[in-house]
């Protein structure tokens, strides 16, 4: 092999130009830790994407990869990255003034993406820059320990042409490698000491001056298959845009309500507290579940009175918006109507009796019984702007989603599961409804497109709530279709029409098909 070949191995180089990307990602992840990991390059250009992203492609991302799509964006992210890496590498051997720019250029978009996110203060800069210079140095280095050794002055020149130095050439990697680990290892420590210190692990919440009654016996059916009445923490659904759950410190947290009201309000977590709490049980929905879907759970809230809040700001008859922000800037726009008409609307700090998990929003976030989780429950709030519609719009009516959405009824099948094999004889079918604040009055199953039959219910604590029920069957052999349907206290039967979940929720009936043996 010549001495040429040996310069510009492409192996090398290509190798060169992902070690000089980790050394810059590394880099920046020490640079963002300690005050702003969201300003992380990665994270930055990902949570750009996601406001950026097309309805459509929103959309495909959610129905291919459900609550992954997240980690699939990421992942996207980190093979855009090794791909424009190696790019960079190879264009070093010839180029190396050019590769060094396209780092750049890259580092700059990041830099752009960091300092649009809403709420970006202008040290979010330095983490991406802190990556392209990382990234140009590394490849530099790298670049030179490819070239091949001159010849040592005062020696005979060699028989053969010049060429690089493999352990020099390996050690200037495992150099290059080691800083990128350990960068990338001290900041992520530094991370997780900080969200410790956010959290509210360790507060105790004072109880409630206006505590939920038990929930009637009954409520839970206890079958195995069907979800538990009460949704764990751990395992409640989780949908918002935050690409890495914000870390909100308790004590640093403020609520504005200010807007079209008479008298602006702030108030710290401490003065939170300091009020009469309540507790109520509320079933919460996502616009985005789809007929059968999990996007769905139930908690026990703990929190203040919303509309004893906003009635103390004094809302202006004008208003119609309550336009919420969350401390990472989403927004929420809510109808002022809904929240003062009497229902349980709350400012809630605590979800089955802990403090809410800060995937969940802590130190606070809304919930609003009967609407959409986007148009009424905020996590992470920080602001209660009261507003108009005509004048201001949301994140997801901006983006089409319909400015009113209540919940709308629905039900499903949970036992059986789909494609279930079961044995001939009496069997039980199960599942939950609901058709928040309106309440569930009844659910009906057919077989086969048989007569409708009506479900027994079990008991719910308030209309809020979702509904269990369930109905014994005697299952013949062969393949049978079950379909559900529920119906609301107004007496709407939940439609059989299928329309998706977009703009205001999707209908239809759900169903499931299983083998009888
Ligand atoms: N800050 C913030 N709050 C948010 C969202 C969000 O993207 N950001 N998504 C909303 C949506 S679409 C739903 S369905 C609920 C889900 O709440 P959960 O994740 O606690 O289940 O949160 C709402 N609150
Ligand atoms: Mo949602």
């Amino acid at each position: 092999m010549t001495a040429e070949k040996r310069v510009h191995s492409p192996i090398a180089a290509a190798v060169s130009g992902l070690l000089s990307a980790a050394a810059a990602l590394g880099a920046a992840e020490l640079a963002a830790a300690p005050l702003r990991p969201q300003a992380s390059p990665l994270l930055a250009v990902g949570s750009a994407f996601i406001d950026l992203t097309p309805e459509w492609l929103k959309d495909f991302a959610i129905r291919t990869f459900g609550a992954d799509d997240k980690t699939v964006l990421l992942l996207g992210l980190v093979a855009a990255v090794a791909a424009c890496a190696i790019a960079a590498g190879l264009l070093s051997t010839r180029r190396p003034r050019l590769a060094a720019g396209g780092l750049m250029t890259l580092g700059a978009l990041a830099t752009v993406a960091a300092l649009s996110r809403p709420g970006a203060v202008p040290a979010d800069a330095l983490p991406s820059l802190v990556a392209a210079v990382t990234g140009a140095f590394a490849l530099h280095v790298l670049r030179r320990a490819r070239r091949p050794r001159p010849p040592r002055p005062g020696l005979p020149a060699p028989a053969e042409a010049p060429r690089t130095d493999r352990r020099a050439l390996l050690r200037t990697g495992v150099a290059v490698l080691g800083f990128a680990a350990i960068s990338a290892a001290t900041g992520r420590m530094v991370n997780g000491a900080r969200d410790a210190a956010a959290g509210g692990g360790g507060l105790a919440l004072p109880l409630p001056s206006d505590p939920a009654p038990p929930l009637p016996s009954g409520s839970d059916l206890r079958l195995p298959g069907l979800s538990s009445f009460t949704t764990p923490n751990r395992s409640f659904y989780r949908v918002d845009t935050a690409l890495v759950v914000p870390r909100v410190p308790y004590r640093d947290w403020r609520l504005r309500v200010h807007g079209l009201v008479d008298r602006p309000v702030e108030l710290t977590f401490d003065q939170v507290l300091s009020r009469p709490l309540v507790e109520r049980d509320i079933t919460l929905t996502c616009v985005s579940n789809e007929v059968g879907g999990p996007y769905t759970g139930h908690a026990r809230w703990l929190g203040i009175d919303l509309a004893r809040l906003l009635r103390e700001a004094g809302v202006r008859s004008e208003a119609d918006q309550i336009l919420s922000r969350s401390a990472d800037g989403w927004t929420c726009g809510t109808p002022v109507e809904a929240v003062l008409d009497g229902r349980d609307a709350l400012l809630a700090v605590g979800m089955n009796g802990e403090v809410l998990p800060a995937a969940h929003g802590f130190p606070a976030r809304m919930i609003v019984p009967g609407l959409y989780g986007y148009v009424s429950a905020t996590k992470w709030v920080t602001e209660i702007k009261l507003t108009r519609f005509a004048d201001e719009q949301a994140y997801w009516t901006r983006r089409g989603w319909a400015e009113s959405a209540p919940i709308k009824t629905a039900s499903r099948i949970e036992v059986p599961k789909p494609f279930a094999r079961i044995p001939a004889g009496r069997t039980t079918v199960a599942g939950t409804a609901w058709a928040q604040h309106r309440g569930v009055a009844a659910v009906e199953v057919r077989v086969d497109e048989g007569p409708w039959t009506r479900a027994r219910l079990a008991p719910s604590p308030t209309p809020d709530t979702w509904r269990q029920w369930h109905l014994d069957w005697s299952a013949t052999p062969g393949d049978h279709h079950l379909e559900v349907r529920a119906i609301d206290a107004t007496g709407q039967v939940q439609p059989s029409q299928r329309t998706p979940p977009f703009p205001e929720g999707a209908t239809g009936r759900h169903s499931v098909l299983v083998t009888v043996l």
